[in-house]
Formats: structure tokens, sequence, C-alpha cells
């Protein structure tokens, strides 16, 4: 048994998506000409609207980053009580509900979809509880349905972090439909991003006017401030790059396909590494490229396929280790029990995932696994 060759440079979870410079440097020589950089200017308002269009949603409202997106979209409801959310997701979930003053629950997640288990949340409910904060990990939706009929019995607010979620769709509806309001995240490592930046979601058209205010301070006009609002202004630079993103789009989700068609047709057949499989129904986010290691059929931990991976110079990711819920914040949070989050979180690992990271990288990393799992069974 040959071991494969280490790459020669460090391949990463993933690499960020770049416009070509020259429709960048468009953008920006229109900023140099207007010298409008920030607060909300014609880049802004263009990209609002293209977004609007690319996503299918009719209410959209960017910000600076996913986190400022939830935290005030939460603030914008008034959630000041007990949310009920997933640990298995990244920080900045539970982060957002803390920060408007209101409490992370915890509950389970299915263990098919790995997002919060609808059943495990009404076990949560109380007479605090004021919303319901889903996760669609890794841009696997949650039971929209079962969490509305929740949300609808206990008069609850439905939210969900759909940071990993951009253009996902449920029976060619936009996962942004479902609930009261939803963030997409537009980081550098996300499919589309704007460096930094984000957007909400909502169904209530009437929420506008007050995120707008949440984003700006809540200044009004040179003599009215009507709310204790942020700075969660994109700014005309940030805009100008989504912009400029916008073509990348498409040719982008067709890179990713292909390269997913070959990863799933070639873990296959490796015992011991299962992949998330998404319903028949629902259009992929092609965010990122989570598999689940077995250790007895596989024959090494997830974390010892991490470090095994690490020495052939690949940086693959824990997403989502440990759990919210095991951080120092939270550790003396509510929490129901958690046993299908806890397994997730010591058998996922996010492979390589990026467009240009080519066909042939993804044949040499599974060979990579394919040798770890073989090596384990000689041992
Ligand atoms: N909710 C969920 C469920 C989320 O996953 C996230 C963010 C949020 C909320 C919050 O949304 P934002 O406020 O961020 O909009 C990364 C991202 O920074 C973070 O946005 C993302 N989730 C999370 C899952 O992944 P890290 O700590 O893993 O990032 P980092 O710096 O280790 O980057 C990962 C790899 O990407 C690097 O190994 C190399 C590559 N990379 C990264 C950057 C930043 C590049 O090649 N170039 C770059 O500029 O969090």
């Amino acid at each position: 048994m040959r071991r494969p060759d280490r790459f020669a440079a460090p391949l990463y979870v993933t690499r960020p998506v770049l416009p070509s410079l020259e429709t960048v440097h468009g953008h920006l020589a229109d900023l140099w000409s207007s010298r409008i950089l920030s607060n909300q200017g014609p880049k802004h308002k263009w990209l609002e609207q293209e977004l609007r269009s690319v996503m299918g949603v009719r209410n959209l409202t960017l910000f600076a980053n996913g986190t400022l997106a939830l935290a005030l979209g939460l603030r914008s409801l008034g959630i000041k009580g007990e949310v009920v959310t997933t640990p298995f997701t990244f920080p900045a979930t539970p982060h957002c509900i803390t920060w408007v003053g209101a409490t992370p629950v915890f509950c389970d997640i299915s263990p098919d979809t790995l997002c919060i288990d609808p059943g495990a949340v009404e076990s949560m409910i109380t007479p605090q509880t004021e919303a319901i904060l889903g996760v669609h990990v890794y841009g696997m939706p949650c039971d929209v349905h079962a969490l509305e009929r929740i949300a609808e019995r206990h008069r609850l607010v439905l939210a969900y972090d759909a940071a990993h979620a951009f253009l996902t769709e449920i029976d060619g509806r936009p996962i942004g439909e479902f609930g009261h309001l939803s963030m997409f995240s537009f980081h550098a490592t996300k499919l589309f991003h704007t460096i930094e930046g984000g957007c909400l979601v909502y169904s209530d058209a009437s929420l506008r006017p007050k995120l707008d205010l949440l984003k700006n301070f809540g200044i009004q006009d040179e003599n009215s401030v009507l709310e204790v609002g942020l700075n969660a202004k994109l700014n005309e630079v940030q805009s100008a790059i989504g912009l400029a993103m916008i073509n990348e789009i498409e040719p982008e989700r067709a890179r990713r396909a292909a390269l997913r068609h070959r990863y799933l047709a070639l873990l296959a057949e490796i015992a011991g590494i299962r992949c998330l499989r998404l319903p028949q129904n629902v259009t992929d986010s092609l965010q990122y490229m989570p598999i689940r290691i077995n250790a007895k059929e596989f024959g090494l931990t997830r974390d010892e396929v991490y470090r095994e991976l690490l020495s052939f110079n690949i940086y693959s990711r824990k997403y989502f280790f440990p759990l919210c819920s095991d951080y120092a914040p939270y550790t003396q949070t509510r929490s129901g029990t958690t046993p299908n989050a806890h397994r997730a979180s010591e058998e996922v690992l996010c492979l390589p995932f990026y467009g240009d990271m080519g066909m042939e990288t993804v044949d040499r990393v599974v060979e990579i696994l394919r040798y770890l799992s073989e090596l384990a069974r000689v041992r």
C-alpha cells in the first residue's frame, strides 16, 4: 500500500470566490468619482435589489455581517425571553440570542438532517419561550413545516440562521420564505460573499424601516434617533464586491455541483464514511462538503482522520465541534439531552470544497481517505 503524496501547498476547507479585478475596478471607479463610500449609498441599494431578484424574495435588508443581521433581526422582533435553538452550530447563533438580552435554550437535533429536532423543540417550550431559532446546517433545511406548526400552536416567533443556505430551495420555494425571518451570511468563506456581509429576509414588509434604523444607530434624520441601533451597514466597497460577485454565482455553483457529484460517487465506496444526502425536493446550497465518520467501520475516529489529513497538508474542519453548549458562556444554559448533537459533533468533518480546487484534488483527497481506512485495517 503506497502512501499517497502530501499536498505541496495547504489545502483549505474553502477559498473565497473572487470576481475579476476588472469588474471590481469598474465599480470602484464609480466610488472614486462619487465619493459615496458608506451609509446605504447607491451600490448598497443596487445590491439589495439584485439579491431580492437572485434569491427570489420580496423583503431583504443588507447588513455588515451575518451576526449583526441576526442579532438586530431578533431585536427588531422584540425577543427578550427564551429562544429554543440547536447547540450544533457556529457560536454566532447563541451569541446573537444572548446579545439581544434573550436566553438561548438548547435542544437536540435530528440524526438525519443535523438540524433542530421539532419534537425536542416542543419539549423545551415553557411560558418564557418567545422564539425558535433553527439553523439550516450546511444548507440542509430544518423541518420547516413541523416547526411552523409548533410556532403557530405556541404563538412563537420562528427565525432561521440560514448562514449556509444561500439559494437553498424546498420544492422550488426559496428557503428565506419560511418562518418570520432568516439570516444569510456573505462572509468571504461563503459561495456568494461581500468579504464580510449578510442579510435578513423576512415575511413582514413593515419590518424594513425598523431594520434600516437599527443598522444605522437608530437615526431617523438629523434631529431624531428612534431606536438603540448599532452601526451594522454594509459599506459601498463591500456592496461593490457583492455586485461584482453576482455573475460568479452560477458558474461557481456549476463547478461545485460537479465536485459534489464526484465526492459522493467516490466516497460511497469507502466503508465508514457517510455523506449528508439532501432530500430530492431540496436545492443544494453547495456550501460545504460534510462527511460523517463511523469510527468502528472506518477504523479511525473523526479526530484521528482530521490529524492524519493535516499530515497530508489538508485542513479539513470539524464544523461544529465543540457543541455551543460546551463553550464557556453556555455551560450553565438550560439544555435538553442532546445525544444526536454530541454524536454529530464527534463524527462530522468538512472536506475541502470550493469551485477551483479541481476534480483531481477531489480524487486525491478521497484516495488519501481510502489509504487511511486501509492502513487502519491492517494495523
Ligand atoms: N451562523 C452560522 C451557522 C455560521 O456558520 C456563521 C459563520 C454565522 C452564523 C455568522 O456569520 P458571519 O457573521 O460570519 O457572516 C468561518 C467563517 O468566518 C464564518 O463566517 C462561518 N460561519 C464559519 C463556519 O466559518 P472560521 O473561524 O472557520 O474561519 P477561518 O478563518 O478559519 O477560515 C476557514 C478557512 O477558509 C481557512 O482555513 C482558509 C479559508 N479562508 C478564510 C478567509 C477568512 C481563505 O482562504 N481566505 C479568507 O479570507 O469561520
